[in-house]
């Protein structure tokens, strides 16, 4: 039995190819800085965009068909992992992420539910026996269901919190007994619409309260990996407090959550925030909180959460420069939350999504150490802050100035002496980087 038989294992053919179902950049196995090119892309199959979605939209119904031939909602939910798993092996995807309830179908009530996740974790656990195939991370779905209209952790009411907490619980179950090393918190609905009906304050407080139940029973059972907060500014509610790198740090800072969690950095959240991809990579890593990598691109020309398939070399390479910088992945991977476009609706188009995807980041990967061995743009900026290395600068540095010992030293010096930042010079070095 087979899902995908117009293809076989996707291999690497080099860029002189025009075989569609073949990598022309990404080589698994080529080594670079000492370790294969797979192991510091650690990419990862996002099951809800690649097995469950039917790429509805607000104007129109599904052009794919999830059924897998099969009626009984389990029977589906088997045949996904069936599904996943052929695809997985066949991309060589060593890693995919799950929420609860793409896994498995929601029960009529709270225990059948969660009966049916553990049956099809059992399923998979069976299914990674023997093959490379690991889990990333799971998290929970806490926005999809009308019960979290109005936030899960964040919610006014007491019983969603409880219920939000309960469905957490099973999903940690779920990635400690597949052995992940990652669980992700995306609120989702954890937000306002309006501020006229809306406690942030309490809010606030019970979205860490919730995070904080997290990392105690996950702990308690166990788990020795990292808790991430994946940022997103908005969509589908107006105002999300995981705003961006930034305001996630803060919080986990003054919840005291900042030695389990890391974050989970998606490209497209970051545009929707007003930035880019890589400013927010490098905000995670300055603050020791680079964790994992959720890639898509978003579409410049829309203003939403479009999850398409990465295809700027130039953006991966800056976001792979800030993973290099960074030591690396840990636990963390680059997971492919990304999705075909309505009208791709064959299954061979999710393959041809994932070859592109991964053949981006594996230049992005080349690339981004070229740029390094170049040295250009790094000794620049080194040079840049030179005069923080001796005299005055080194007073700052090392504390010693003060607002007086400055004054005296400008009533001293006079006017500054700046030097040009060369914006223009560096784009042509990545240019000319880029294209040789
Ligand atoms: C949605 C988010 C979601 C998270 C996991 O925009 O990207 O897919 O990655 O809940
Ligand atoms: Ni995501
Ligand atoms: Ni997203």
């Amino acid at each position: 039995m087979t899902y995908f038989p117009n293809f076989g294992k996707i291999k690497y053919e080099g860029q002189g190819s025009k075989n569609p179902f073949a990598f022309k950049f990404y080589d698994a196995d080529r080594i670079i800085d000492g370790k294969p090119m797979k192991d510091h892309l650690k990419f990862a199959m996002s099951w809800w965009h690649t097995l469950c979605a039917v790429m509805a939209d607000p104007f129109g119904a599904g052009t794919i068909d999830r059924s897998y031939g099969k009626t009984d909602p389990m029977d589906i939910a088997r045949a996904k992992v069936d599904a996943g798993f052929e695809f997985m092996d066949k991309l060589g995807i060593e890693y995919f992420c799950f929420h609860d309830m793409d896994i498995a179908p929601e029960g009529k009530t709270f225990a059948e539910t969660k009966k049916n996740v553990q049956e099809i974790v059992a399923y998979i656990k069976s299914k990674m026996e023997g093959t490379n195939i690991k889990l990333l991370w799971g998290t929970a779905n806490l926005f999809n269901n009308p019960r979290y209209m109005h936030g899960a952790g964040t919610s006014c009411e007491a019983d969603v919190f409880a219920y939000a907490a309960s469905q957490i619980k099973n999903a940690i179950d779920a990635t400690i007994t597949l052995g992940g090393k990652g669980y992700v918190f995306w609120g989702g609905r954890e937000g306002y619409e309006t501020l006229l009906n809306t406690n942030m304050a309490i809010e606030l407080d019970n979205l860490a309260r919730l995070m904080k139940m997290a990392v105690n029973y996950a702990r308690s059972k166990g788990f020795d990996g990292d808790f991430y907060v994946e940022p997103k500014p908005k969509e589908p509610t107006k105002h999300q407090y995981d705003f961006d790198s930034a305001t996630v740090i803060g919080f986990l800072r003054k919840y005291g959550l900042d030695n389990d969690f890391k974050l989970n950095i998606e490209a497209n959240h970051a545009t929707l925030a007003g930035h880019t991809f890589e400013h927010e990579l490098r905000v995670a890593r300055i603050n020791g909180f680079f964790g994992s990598i959720d890639a898509n691109q978003g579409d410049e020309h829309l203003g939403w959460d479009t999850d398409q398939f990465p295809t700027d070399v130039r953006t991966a390479t800056c976001a792979m420069y800030e993973l290099i910088k960074a030591g690396g992945f840990t636990n963390g991977g680059l997971n492919f939350d990304a999705k075909v476009r309505r009208p791709s609706f064959t299954f061979d188009d999710l393959a041809l999504a994932y070859i592109s995807g991964m053949d981006t980041f594996a230049l992005g990967l080349i690339k981004a150490y070229e740029i390094i061995e170049d040295g250009r743009i790094d000794s620049f900026v080194l040079d840049r802050y030179k005069s923080y290395k001796s005299g005055i600068g080194a007073e700052i540095m090392n504390g010693t100035a003060t607002l007086e010992s400055l004054e005296e030293y400008t009533l001293k010096n006079g006017e500054p002496k700046v030097e040009s930042g060369r914006q223009e010079y560096l784009e042509s070095i990545l240019t000319q980087v880029l294209y040789r």
